[in-house]
């Protein structure tokens, strides 16, 4: 279940490819499932809990790293731009690297928190 909803969530999330999965209604309802006090916003530990959780479902063989050939969705220049060190492989913390640069980009407003609409804006402004 858990891979389910949070699979729609990671086109936005994980290394943010675009496609069929980052479609608004997938995004709503991944957005419900990472928002675990229920406030409509996304804060930093919410939205970094939900990433680590998405990367554990992805991450197939637990070894806390991601091959290309695990997230075949994933564009091969997102996957390469994530992968810092440049070993093949994208880590938990290059994932959460990645993944609070573009937490400043989809928080338009500044306020420390991201709201469904500040990720729809992102997903579009994008795709
Ligand atoms: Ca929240
Ligand atoms: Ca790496
Ligand atoms: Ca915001």
């Amino acid at each position: 279940m858990r891979y389910g909803k949070a699979a729609c969530f990671a086109a936005l999330a994980l290394l943010a490819a675009p496609g069929v999965e980052a479609q608004e209604s997938g995004v709503a309802a991944a957005f419900a499932d990472a928002d675990q006090n229920g406030d409509g916003a996304l804060n930093v530990d919410e939205y970094v809990a939900h990433f680590v959780s998405l990367f554990g479902g992805v991450d197939a063989d637990r070894d806390g790293r991601v091959s290309q050939a695990d997230v075949p969705q994933v564009d091969p220049a997102r996957f390469g731009a994530a992968d810092a060190n440049g070993d093949g492989y994208v880590s938990l913390g290059e994932a959460v690297a990645e993944r609070m640069g573009l937490f400043f980009d989809i928080d338009s407003n500044r306020d420390g928190a991201l709201s469904v609409e500040e990720i729809m804006v992102f997903e579009r402004e994008r795709n």
